[in-house]
């Protein structure tokens, strides 16, 4: 699961990397993409930790990219975007950073600070770089349907797909919008379209806001984050013993970031169950909607494949029995067959022959 941060130069994409990554970021570096894998944080874990001490403990993952904005009202900026889209196009969630904060010695790009406008301006970019691959190919099927070639109806059902598409990119809408069954998405799902990828708003407000819960209402957005930047990636370089002083000063409850990661997971569309022995207690992504068979399928092909059955328990069931023999008392563990719809925090033991 890959997430990239997007946006307008003069942000802050790289201090909410840095903040999320607890990687430093060099300001005098070439603009690259730089990456970062981070752990996503599940209380949950920490208490099946305490009631199997297994040897290993594995929570999900997600990988950050920090993409470098670019100016968009130059050739060169506009040719470094077009040349960063690549790696923009693998990613499974965009997260959009908007600046809300003042900062003298850090001029705003375009020198205006108007988060809206700003999400307005990547928005339009994701949009124009759809439009540009659907013109691309809308031309040369024009092209070809003009020859009589073996796959002359394949050609002519996409091209009247694209003209859909055309229509809804045109009046600034996703390509969701113009896809209506998964047969069409399937269709067209090795072009990499940036308005197929879901989109979370970070909201980098002022130092003294860093508190506040600020949401701006955006369209096509999941979710909206505000956090301030500048107060995250210190708190993330901070010795864990000077963290909570820190918080208090300021006034802050929680770092914003584990809440970030967490709403990142979830825009992702994912979930995790939850595995649990003497060896290993684990987190595992899925994507919502799963079932108990494709969770298997997580776990090792092996085990999809001969599956017999999944003992369930939900997590929250668990801890109020206390643990699985309590759980088994009070009936709350269930057998569930292949088709099961995996809920967040399914404790699985998959049961299959092998
Ligand atoms: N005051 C303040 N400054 C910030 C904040 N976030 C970023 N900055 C500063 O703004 C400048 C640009 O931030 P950077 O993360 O490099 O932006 P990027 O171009 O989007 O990667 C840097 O000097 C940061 O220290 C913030 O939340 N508050
Ligand atoms: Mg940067």
């Amino acid at each position: 699961m890959k997430a990239a941060f997007i946006g307008l130069p003069q942000s802050g994409k790289s201090t909410v990397f840095s903040a999320v990554t607890g990687l430093t970021v060099d300001p005098f570096a070439q603009p690259e993409p730089r990456s970062g894998v981070v752990h996503v944080p599940d209380p949950r874990l920490a208490y099946l930790t305490k009631l199997y001490n297994p040897k290993k403990v594995v929570e999900a993952t997600i990988e950050f990219i920090d993409v470098p904005g670019c100016s968009l009202d130059d050739a060169n900026g506009q040719e470094s975007w077009r040349r960063l889209l690549p790696v923009v196009r693998q990613a499974d969630l965009l997260v959009v950073v908007v600046r809300a904060f003042e900062n003298a010695s850090v001029p705003a790009y375009r020198n205006r600070i108007d988060a809206e406008a700003d999400f307005s301006a990547m928005w339009d970019e994701i949009i124009f770089a759809d439009l540009d691959t659907v013109t691309t190919r809308i031309e040369r099927l024009g092209k070809a349907l003009k020859k009589p070639t073996k796959t002359h109806d394949q050609e002519k059902r996409e091209h009247a797909l694209l003209i859909k598409c055309l229509e809804a990119l045109e009046s600034g809408r996703p390509l969701a919008d113009a896809l209506s069954s998964e047969d069409d998405r399937r269709q067209l799902s090795s072009f990499g379209f940036l308005t197929e990828i879901p989109v979370l708003c970070v909201v980098n407000v002022s130092d003294d806001q860093a508190d506040a819960n600020v949401s701006l209402d955006l369209p096509h957005v999941e979710t909206c984050v505000s956090l301030s930047a500048s107060i995250e990636a210190e708190i993330a370089l901070l010795d864990e013993s000077d963290r909570a002083a820190f918080l208090e000063d300021l006034g802050i409850d929680a770092p914003a970031r584990d809440r970030l990661i967490r709403e990142c997971y979830r825009a992702c569309g994912l979930i995790s169950f939850l595995t649990m022995g003497a060896d290993e207690v684990r987190a595992w992504p899925v994507k919502y909607g799963s079932s108990a068979v494709q969770a298997a399928g997580k776990i090792h092909t092996d085990i999809a494949r001969g599956f017999i059955r999944a003992e369930t328990v939900a997590y929250d069931d668990l801890v109020s029995c206390k643990d699985m023999k309590g759980a088994k008392a009070a009936g709350k563990v269930r057998k569930e067959g292949k088709s099961y719809l995996v809920a967040d925090g399914d404790i699985l033991n998959i049961l299959a022959s092998t």
